[in-house]
């Protein structure tokens, strides 16, 4: 018996003392323990629905991307590769292990701009009980068998020669050759549009092991250009625009001054609804009743980019322009800004953004925690007691929203409505007949904007109900167009346009209406201007100033412009379209007119300003300020 053990202890060290069977093993060992402990993260925070199942994409992801990243360390490190690997493997363990406490609460991962914010690390202490499973030993359990397996292998000599070290070189590099380029090839398949609003669909789509790749990469890329010293033409840029920029005050200065803030960001409404009628109803009662007794903006463009709603709250809270090239949300997340939500907290108030969806859309959680604000309250935390389209209805929405800001003294609350999302298909039992638009997207359009109508109405009596609407500074405006060029037909023909571009361009437009209180008469402000512009009206009327806002009130006299993120701009009079390189005038005729056009080519400037002060992260640190001394 015990010479029978002996032979086939002495076989199997044998065996193991083969050039690269120890390797082998190991390497593959590391391989599956991570490949195991990302398909169960993959489950646990649901970024993956049962029934359980290893028969798809993803797992053949994850499957690569571990073994790549496990290969890559093990060519880099030829000796003692045993204690580096059993290193690597328990940090990404912890990663991982960190990511589902993170993920069971928000739904994603955790990110760089994530671990930036403090604040998170408190949320999740405080709930760590309530998210913890036992099964989550899943990500340590390994540890004493590898680590057994490292002690009793310790003795065993292979044999050593620098051909040898030639071969485990060459196979590894082949076999991350192969696996690179298997794993590209076949991730051809992946809609990537999906991941620029939601990241975690690149988790959903790649694994979780990718998404934490692509955001380290991501990350390092910005600090990268983020660390290169600005040219000498960019300093110049910069201080011409702050210069002309100018600071004029408007007879409308402080009138709201301490007064409470209400800013509704509205899903998809687009201007052309307002005070527009079909089949002899208006589609928007109360809010055109409104423009009686606030100032109501007609020509306001919206100037989102790459980050679409994310971008017009960008916008709202910075008065900078988006970026062209993704959204700001995911480049700069982590950027210093002084956010409206920061501004107003320094004088007092409470801050407070409000959104009905998951917290990790366009990246809001991290966004909201590096403007300052004092909470960002997503999906989590409202009651889902009535369901409108994605999630919860505006109407809820508004009331749960008002019951948190109402229990404090001062408050500004952001609030980002969601029912009026495209395609508009929840809005079936509203009361507004669209004629030959019935059943068609751009009458369910009509629709949910009369539902966003009523619900912004419950809003304002809710507020007069409990005896603060005279006390608030209410701010509505969209956020970006709600009919786009696959409606372009039915939409010229509800509107009677005439089908050509120019006149389609002139509909991009979003309302924006400013209550300061009833005993204003109303005034209907005609002069063209941006989202961009919203900050700084704002700020005129509660009397604060803001050294960095890059738009002007629109309260000041004089003309008004709107640079779009194509660098097209408009003008009271003209249009100018920097991508057909024609000038507009206001019968939609091209012209020439060389000082027009020069005008519009200063204006684009701004754009550049924004795009500098971004990538630099030049609101840190009062580096703006230095340059512009
Ligand atoms: C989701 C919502 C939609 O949270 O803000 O964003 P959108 O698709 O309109 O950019
Ligand atoms: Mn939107």
């Amino acid at each position: 018996m015990l010479k029978n053990k002996n032979i086939y202890t002495e076989k199997l060290e044998r065996l193991l003392e083969k050039p690269f069977i120890i390797d082998i093993i190991f390497v593959l060992g590391t391989i599956f323990s991570i490949f195991t402990k990302t398909i169960y993260l993959q489950y646990t925070i649901k970024l993956k629905e049962p029934p359980f199942s290893l028969l798809n994409y993803v797992s053949v992801y994850i499957f690569l991307t571990t073994a790549i990243m496990v290969l890559f360390v093990a060519l880099w490190v030829p000796k003692r590769y045993k204690g580096v690997l059993l290193t690597f493997n328990i940090l990404i363990s912890i990663l991982l292990f960190s990511d589902t406490l993170y993920g069971r609460y928000y739904g994603i991962p955790l990110t760089i701009p994530i671990l930036y914010q403090v604040g998170f690390v408190n949320d999740i202490a405080q709930s760590i009980f309530s998210l913890l499973k036992i099964k989550d030993i899943v990500f340590f359990i390994d540890f004493p068998i590898i680590v057994l397996f490292i002690y009793l292998t310790r003795n065993i000599k292979t044999k050593k020669n620098p051909k040898l070290v030639l071969i485990r070189s060459t196979a590894i590099v082949l076999s991350l050759l192969i696996g690179v380029s298997v794993f590209n090839k076949t991730t051809e398949r992946i809609d990537r549009s999906r991941h620029v609003y939601q990241r975690k669909n690149i988790a959903v789509d790649l694994g979780t092991i990718y998404f934490h790749g692509f955001d380290i990469y991501d990350f390092v890329k910005q600090r990268i250009i983020r660390n290169q010293p600005l040219t000498d033409e960019e300093i110049t840029t910069l201080k011409n625009f702050y210069e002309s920029k100018g600071n004029e005050k408007t007879d409308y200065y402080g009138i709201a001054a301490d007064k409470n803030l209400i800013v509704v960001q509205v899903e998809a409404m687009q201007e052309f609804v307002v005070d527009f009628a079909i089949e002899g109803q208006e589609v928007t009662p109360f809010l055109n009743k409104l423009k009686e007794n606030s100032f109501y903006f007609n020509n306001i463009y919206h100037q989102v980019a790459g980050g679409n709603t994310s971008d017009a709250e960008f916008m709202l809270n910075n008065s900078m322009y988006p970026t062209i090239t993704g959204a700001v949300n995911y480049l700069y997340p982590t950027n210093e800004f002084l956010s409206l939500g920061k501004v107003m907290k320094n004088l007092g108030y409470v801050s407070y953004a409000f959104h009905g969806y998951e917290s990790s859309f366009w990246n809001r959680e991290a966004v909201y925690r590096n403007y300052e604000y004092d909470k960002y309250f997503s999906m989590n935390d409202f009651e889902l007691d009535e369901k409108r389209g994605w999630a919860i209805s505006d109407e809820s929405f508004f009331r749960q929203a008002l019951d948190i800001s109402l229990k404090n003294e001062k408050f500004f609350s952001f609030l980002i409505t969601l029912s009026s999302h495209h395609p508009y298909d929840a809005f079936g039992d509203i009361d507004l007949y669209t004629g030959e638009f019935e059943g068609t997207q751009v009458g369910n359009y009509l629709k949910s904007m009369r539902y966003v109508d009523t619900a912004i109405e419950s809003l304002f009596r809710e507020l007069e109900e409990r005896g603060q609407l005279e006390d608030t500074l209410i701010v509505i405006y969209g956020d970006h167009s709600g009919l786009y060029q696959d409606q372009r037909g039915l939409t010229e023909a509800l509107l009677g346009l005439d089908g050509s571009n120019i006149a389609w361009n002139k509909i991009q437009k979003v309302p924006v209406w400013i209550y300061t209180g009833s005993e204003l008469e109303g005034r209907t402000i005609e002069k063209v201007g941006g989202q961009i512009d919203i900050l700084p009206t704002i700020l005129d009327l509660m009397g604060i100033d803001h050294p960095y806002t890059m738009g002007r009130s629109l309260l000041l006299d004089g003309p008004g412009y709107c640079v779009k993120w194509d660098g097209s701009v408009i003008f009271d009079d003209y249009y100018y379209n920097n991508q057909e390189r024609v000038l507009y005038n206001n019968n939609n005729e091209p012209v020439e007119d060389e000082k027009v056009v020069s005008e519009a080519r200063s204006k684009q400037e701004a754009l550049k300003v924004s795009d500098i002060i971004l990538k630099k992260n030049l609101l840190k640190n009062g580096k703006l300020d230095e340059i512009l001394k």
